[in-house]
């Protein structure tokens, strides 16, 4: 059963996205561990001020370009991601012809089969890596993580990982892959070993990728390989950390006293 929370409270739409996790978690698809990683994306949010930064959106859009380059894209979805934006994943995948696969951290058979039918019910018609299709198996890992769609991920030349561990981040780079992240915590192992990071909430993080590659889609490849070719992530994270450094000096000198209503 959802908390109701009231239309005025001021921070409505975060609290209900939480509860989105917390009914995912309550039908068996969100890993319990998904909770808690959800808090400390919550908390790199606010120090971003719960909106896209420009270097995000630069990302954003290295991001889409480097999809619609690939030969053989494929977007991975965990519990949480399936949580926050199902619709958004299928549509991401449809708009750069990606294949969709589950993977999963806190692998169970119950929770690969609920994550498949929410992303066939938002419109997805094929999900890999659910039972005996993971059997292909990605070197020098070993969380359950490592078992995956010998016709997805373990072919695919670019991966998009939204809330990914580092691990299998780096496992993916050994293999040669693009690793695309979506990662509200700049200082994480994915975010730094992934090729490309978009250090933004996966809500809107998949919206302006999916924007972007509508607006790029039939642009000649050698612009979209300049766009992606020319993204330096390090570059970009550095960035981050300066907005959010700049953002909390900002702050702290003018000051975050809430104005309180009269009683
Ligand atoms: O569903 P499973 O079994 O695959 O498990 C999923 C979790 C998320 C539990 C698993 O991948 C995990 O333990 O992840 P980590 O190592 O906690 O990393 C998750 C990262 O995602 C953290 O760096 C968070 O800051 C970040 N994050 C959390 N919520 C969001 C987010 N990034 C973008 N958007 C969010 N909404």
């Amino acid at each position: 059963m959802e908390a109701w929370i009231p239309p005025s409270h001021p921070r409505r739409e975060s609290l209900l996205v939480r509860e989105r996790l917390v009914e995912g978690f309550r039908e068996g698809f969100v890993a319990m561990q998904g909770l808690i990683a959800h808090g400390r994306g919550e908390c790199f949010d606010y120090l971003i001020g719960e909106q896209t930064t420009p270097p995000a959106l630069e990302a954003e859009r290295a991001a889409a370009a480097a999809l619609l380059l690939a030969e053989r894209p494929v977007i991975s979805v965990n519990g949480n991601a399936a949580a926050l934006a199902p619709r958004e994943l299928v549509e991401l995948a449809k708009t750069v012809g990606a294949k969709l696969e589950v993977n999963l951290f806190y692998r169970s058979r119950e929770r690969e089969l609920l994550i498949a039918e929410i992303l066939r019910r938002n419109g997805a018609a094929e999900v890999l890596g659910v039972g005996d299709d993971a059997s292909c198996t990605i070197p020098e890992l070993f969380s359950e993580r490592r078992r995956v769609s010998c016709r997805g991920i373990y072919a695919a030349d670019v991966v998009l990982v939204p809330l990914e561990d580092g691990d299998r981040t780096e496992a993916l780079r050994r293999m040669g892959k693009t690793v695309i992240a979506v990662d509200l915590n700049p200082l994480s192992r994915t975010s730094r070993a992934a090729t490309i990071t978009i250090v933004d909430n996966i809500t809107r993080a998949l919206p302006n990728m999916a924007k972007f590659a509508e607006e790029l889609k039939g642009r000649p490849r050698d612009e979209l390989s300049a766009l992606a070719g020319g993204f330096d992530n390090d570059r970009n994270l550095r960035e981050v950390l300066r907005y959010i450094g700049r953002r909390l000096e900002e702050l702290a000198g003018r000051g975050i006293r809430l104005e309180l209503p009269k009683a």
